[in-house]
């Protein structure tokens, strides 16, 4: 794992002491700790049977009360507000800039800059902060539930009804970011179950679990590989390497096409042997990482997993998914299958829709999901009934943008790992990093 220290960030109010600095990445979902009323001591003390008579007994010194750890329930339902009474959330990992940016660390003008950059830098960080500890403890449990014999849409149920919970869903204010992507095998992206999916998940399945966070529109998009068996290990290990080489390359000025020839050295490195025959894990090139802006999945810049000519640089404030696919079969994919994934579009052309049926189903994407995907379970869960032929006619007037699965060659396997990074004018925050991937 890439090399961590947490610098002192000292002079622009982030210094080792203030809350916001992380404490190390511990197993446990981090919470904040919470006074204990020594109330249970008494109790306790009780408890173990010790009846003490009269007021003579020596007056008992009042116990310090013991720091305990809330901890989250299984499944997770307790709203994070509680677990951090503070407001504050924990910083993610911080990975230093290459040589040639490591003066930021240090100069005041970028610090300075930080600060008058965005809206309050703050308040955008913990949002992010605050999806990304959601995403943690969500899918800590999700990791542990996910089982073969499962239907797959228990397994989106389950992670979803735990990421409501956790974010204190409200509204556009917070919930879940976009589809839980649950794609299966040759199939890298794009797939969740929809209403009447039977669909159950197999011992020898290689499931991505794609999960999505989002607190005022700043998205937390993750994503990690499970398998049941250990055939496709070094597959999963390899995607695992590419990430991690995308996330350590990522910095500022970093140009997306050299970035992208990393991640394809590292990913080409592995091979896999599966039936004795060695297959080479080839990065999937039409596919990509992202940047994110707010209440936008996609915000324009795609990091590749191929080296290319794009000279585009990543920029100071920057928030991006460094998502890597790899895949046994020919490394490209193809959109096949039924659509489950849906997102208007930014930019949507304002058209007059002349099917009434298309019309009110825009206002309720609209007020339900506004430019955060979503999907046909998404649309059941708002009430919405027998929209298919509406929802077809906002994708064909161009409102809607259809997402289907994207799957390489059937008999492949692929598998993908994603963080979110953040790039501070001082330092990179992986924002998503656990003690998980
Ligand atoms: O991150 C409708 C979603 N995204 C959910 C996530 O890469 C995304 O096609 C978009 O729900 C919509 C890709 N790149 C080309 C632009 C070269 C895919 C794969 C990764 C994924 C799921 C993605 C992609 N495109 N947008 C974010
Ligand atoms: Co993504």
């Amino acid at each position: 794992m890439a090399p961590t220290t947490v610098a002192s960030l000292t002079g622009n109010g982030i210094s080792e002491t203030s809350p916001h600095v992380a404490k190390p990445l511990n197993g446990s979902a981090k919470v904040d700790q919470v006074e204990d009323d020594g109330e249970g001591e008494d109790d306790d003390e009780a408890a173990d049977g010790v009846v003490t008579g009269g007021s003579a007994k020596k007056k008992k010194k009042k116990k310090k009360p013991k720091k305990r750890k809330a901890e989250q329930s299984n499944p997770p339902r307790i709203g994070l507000s509680k677990l951090f009474p503070s407001g504050i959330y924990p910083e993610g990992e911080l990975q230093h800039y290459k040589d040639d940016n490591s003066y930021r660390i240090t100069s005041e003008e970028a610090r300075y800059l930080e600060k008058q950059a965005m809206e309050d830098p703050e308040t955008t960080y913990n949002d992010i902060r605050r999806a990304a500890e959601v995403h943690r403890q969500a899918r800590q449990a999700a990791r542990k539930y996910i089982k073969p014999g499962m239907a797959m849409t228990d397994i989106a149920n389950y992670i979803e009804d735990s990421t409501r919970a956790l974010v204190e869903e409200n509204g556009l204010e917070s919930g879940v970011g976009f589809p839980t992507g649950l794609s299966l095998n040759h199939c890298a992206a794009h797939y969740t179950p929809n209403a009447g999916d039977t669909r159950i998940l197999q011992q020898g399945d290689v499931l991505k679990v794609d999960i999505g966070v989002h607190v005022n529109g700043r998205i937390c998009d993750s994503a990690f590989t499970l398998n049941f068996e250990p055939t496709y290990d070094k597959l999963i290990e390899a995607v695992k390497a590419a990430t991690d080489t995308g996330v350590r390359e990522a910095g500022i000025d970093v140009r997306l096409g050299e970035l992208a020839g990393y991640i394809q050295e590292t990913m080409e490195s592995y091979e896999v042997e599966v039936d004795g025959k060695i297959l080479p894990v080839k990065p999937i090139d039409n596919l990509s990482g992202h940047s994110i802006n707010k209440y936008q999945i996609h915000g324009g810049k795609s990091v590749m997993l191929v080296k290319n000519k794009d000279q585009t640089k990543m920029e100071e404030g920057d928030y991006f998914a460094i998502e890597t696919f790899g895949s046994t079969g020919r490394g490209r994919i193809v959109e096949s299958g039924e659509c489950s994934h849906y997102a208007r579009k930014v930019d949507a052309p304002n058209v007059p829709l002349r099917l009434t049926s298309a019309k009110s189903l825009l206002k309720s994407i609209n007020k339900n999901f506004g430019t955060l995907p979503f999907c046909r379970r998404y649309l059941d869960r708002a009430g919405e009934s027998k929209y298919l032929l509406a929802l077809n006619n906002l994708v064909a007037q161009g409102i809607v943008q259809d997402y289907p699965p994207l799957c390489d060659q059937l008999g492949s396997m692929t598998a993908q790992f994603e963080h979110t990074i953040l790039l501070r004018p001082t330092v990179k925050e992986v924002v998503s990093r656990g003690d998980d991937y």
